[in-house]
Order: C-alpha cells, then structure tokens, then sequence
C-alpha cells in the first residue's frame, strides 16, 4: 500500500472513493463537505438528503460516531472516475491536541480505509479530515495519516494507495515537511 500526499481539488481527484470530512449528522455546511455535496449533485441541500437517508439505510440511525462512515454514490464525479463518496468524522480540536483527538482522528481514518477495504476498491483519497473548520493542528492531522495507514498497510487487501490531498500550497507545503 503507497501513501503519498498530493495537492490538489479532492472533488475531481481520480481515485475509486473520496473521503468527506463530514460531522455527525451529515450537514454539509462549509468546508470540504460543501465543496463535496455541490459537486457531487450540483444541490448541496439534495447531496445531504441523499447523505442522511444513506445513514439510515447503513447504520439504522441519524447521526455517526467516529470510525462509523457512509457511503453515498459519486453522481457528477463519476466523470474523474470517483465511484463512492465515504463520510466519516474526525474530531473537533478548536486548536487543542491530545491523546483523546488522536484517537477519534485514528478512528475516523480507519473506518473509512476498512469500507474502502469492503467495498474492494484499489485507490481512496481523504482532506486533511479535522484540520479545517474543526481546528486541528495540521501537522499532527498528517502524523497521524501516517501512522494509521502505515499500520493498515501491512494487512493484505484491495486498496493499493491512499492519498492525503491538501488544498493549499500552504498547507501542501507544510504536511511535506512532518516526518
Ligand atoms: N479539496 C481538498 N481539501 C479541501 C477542499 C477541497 N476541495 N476544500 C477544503 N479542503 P474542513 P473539518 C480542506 O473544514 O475540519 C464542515 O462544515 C481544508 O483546507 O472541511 O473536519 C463539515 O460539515 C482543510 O484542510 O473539515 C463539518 O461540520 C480540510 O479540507 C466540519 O466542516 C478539512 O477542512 C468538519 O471540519
């Protein structure tokens, strides 16, 4: 399993799933979320319909604890060859780090790199799941990208590569440097 971090629009990457950095009841507010629900059904009120009722389809409930996910189709990004959409939710550190984050954000990866799993796709690509509007020191976020998916890579299955796609230069930049 390759894990490289890349930059660029996580909306039109070519990879069989994307990984939305979503919250608990799947509200596509701001972010990632709303760039992700406007391109996948031009409507982002609609994409969240399709998002909650997918959640109680799959999990029987109306909202989502960290390392449970929902999959919803890809719609309009099928044309970049983006087959599912995986919410999952990371945790909220209002710009506060500690071992309790590190482990929902660990949670929140994992969940989504096991349905990947699930769904036999080869490539997934996540955003930097916490970092944004949710506060979360960005170095840390890739440092524990890095763990995660060194850990889940030594297990034989069908995902071959995970991307860590940063939007910014800026940020781009930055999550290269963390070791
Ligand atoms: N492609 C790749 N990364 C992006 C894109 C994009 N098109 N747009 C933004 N990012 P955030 P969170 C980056 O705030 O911190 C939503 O309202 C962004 O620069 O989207 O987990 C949800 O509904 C940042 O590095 O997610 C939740 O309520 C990263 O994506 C809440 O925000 C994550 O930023 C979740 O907050």
């Amino acid at each position: 399993m390759r894990f490289e971090i890349v930059r660029g629009d996580i909306t039109r990457f070519p990879a069989e799933a994307i990984v939305n950095a979503a919250n608990r009841y799947l509200e596509h507010g701001g972010g990632v979320a709303y760039a992700i629900a406007k391109a996948a059904a031009g409507d982002v009120r609609e994409y969240i319909r399709i998002s909650k009722e997918a959640m109680r389809e799959q999990l029987g409930k109306s909202s989502i604890e960290h390392g449970e996910v929902v999959v919803t189709p890809a719609i309009r990004l099928e044309q970049y060859g983006i087959k599912y959409v995986i919410h999952t939710v990371g945790p909220y550190c209002g710009g506060v780090w500690d071992e309790d984050k590190k482990e929902k954000l660990k949670k929140a990866i994992l969940g989504a790199l096991r349905k990947a799993e699930e769904l036999g796709i080869r490539s997934i690509a996540f955003p930097a799941v916490s970092a944004g509007i949710y506060g979360c020191p960005l170095e840390e976020v890739v440092k524990t990208f890095k763990e995660v998916v060194g850990e889940f890579g030594k297990e034989e299955g069908s995902v071959e590569r995970v991307y860590l796609v940063l939007y910014s230069k800026e940020d781009y930049e930055r999550a290269l440097k963390v070791t």
